[in-house]
């Protein structure tokens, strides 16, 4: 369609991406190989089926099965290197990576082997593909704030080159506030804070992400669409809502995208954001998650047009390097 088209070509930046979801079943086959590392997968077609998921933490258990295949800095680079390729064919210019040093860390990967690999991946994606990025450090929620603090020791020479703190993983049972100190130190090392919110835990814990971890982004946010006063605070706080609508599907957020809530959140003056999440295991990169969202609810080429502006808006860049984006 006209609209497809579209979206195709419009400039946008993906904000809401874990590199370790990019793995395709390909690639973890190939790393597989190349490790000599045994996964319980006979075919590529095997792994797919395996993608069907009935919450959060039903995903979560595949995926850091399958993050084991990743060994070192080379495969890191790849793994990069190879999202930009499909991002920068989705007209992303500009993209802003999640990655799970602890996933990492705790199968006796060091913090370097991963942080090195994959900024040598965005280096080359700037250089060879014109993608600009920045890698954003996720604490694993389900794991405690002590460790959290080791991992942002162990992060102490990269920080320069690390734009910001996220919190992932496991959301019911570990609220935002298990982690109100480790981000205060984040925030006073002057980095960017972001926290997943809302997509499967109450309207409470996107107020704690707010109040007591003050972040400058909210991944998802869904749960909030459930009490007004967020939805007012949210829209006069201007904030950067990181919405991902193949994801939601799949992991049961929302039962069908005809019910997903970004048409409100729209009309409620929301800063929506759309991004892909995990997109090896969710079925969509960034144009794949526009045309099904827009398909699906009836999105106009203006509430597009305003979603990708809000996605340039919403990034950790500069105003000058923003402009230099679009
Ligand atoms: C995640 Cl969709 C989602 N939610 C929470 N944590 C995650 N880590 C990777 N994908
Ligand atoms: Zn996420």
């Amino acid at each position: 369609t006209d609209l497809n088209a579209f979206i195709s070509g419009l400039p946008k930046a993906e904000l809401h991406l874990h590199i370790e979801g990019s793995l395709e079943p390909e690639q973890m086959f190939a790393f597989a190989k190349r490790n000599g590392v045994s996964i319980p997968f006979a075919s590529v077609e095997e792994v797919r089926a395996a993608y069907a998921f009935s919450n959060l933490q039903d995903f979560l258990d595949i995926y850091y099965a399958g993050a084991d295949v990743l060994r070192t800095e080379a495969d890191f680079h790849d793994l990069a290197f190879a999202y930009f390729q499909r991002a920068a064919a989705d007209s992303v210019r500009h993209a802003e990576i999640f990655f799970d040093p602890q996933t990492h860390t705790d199968r006796g990967i060091p913090f370097g082997v991963v942080a090195d690999g994959l900024l040598a991946g965005m280096a080359r994606a700037e250089a060879e593909l014109g993608v600009t990025s920045k890698l954003i450090l996720c604490f694993l929620r389900h794991l405690d704030e002590d460790a959290a603090f080791d991992t942002l020791k162990a992060a102490e020479p990269w920080l320069d080159r690390i734009v910001g703190v996220g919190l992932d993983s496991s959301e019911v049972g570990h609220p935002p506030s298990k982690f109100q100190r480790v981000f205060a130190r984040a925030r006073d090392m002057g980095l960017k804070l972001c926290a997943h919110a809302g997509e499967e835990g109450p309207p409470e814990y996107v107020r704690e992400a707010l109040d007591l971890l003050r972040i400058d982004r909210m991944d998802h946010g869904n749960r909030s669409m459930e009490d007004e006063a967020l939805i007012a605070r949210l829209a006069a706080e201007r904030m950067t809502l990181t919405v991902c609508p193949l994801s939601n599907l799949k992991l049961c957020v929302v039962t069908d995208l005809k019910d997903h809530p970004v048409p409100e959140m729209l009309r409620r003056g929301l800063h929506v954001t759309l991004n892909s999440d995990d997109p090896a295991y969710f079925g969509g990169y960034v144009n794949d998650n526009y045309r099904a969202l827009a398909e699906a609810v009836g999105l106009s080429r203006e509430d597009v047009v305003r979603v990708a502006r809000n996605s340039f808006e919403g990034a950790f860049l500069s105003d000058a390097e923003k402009a230099a984006r679009l």
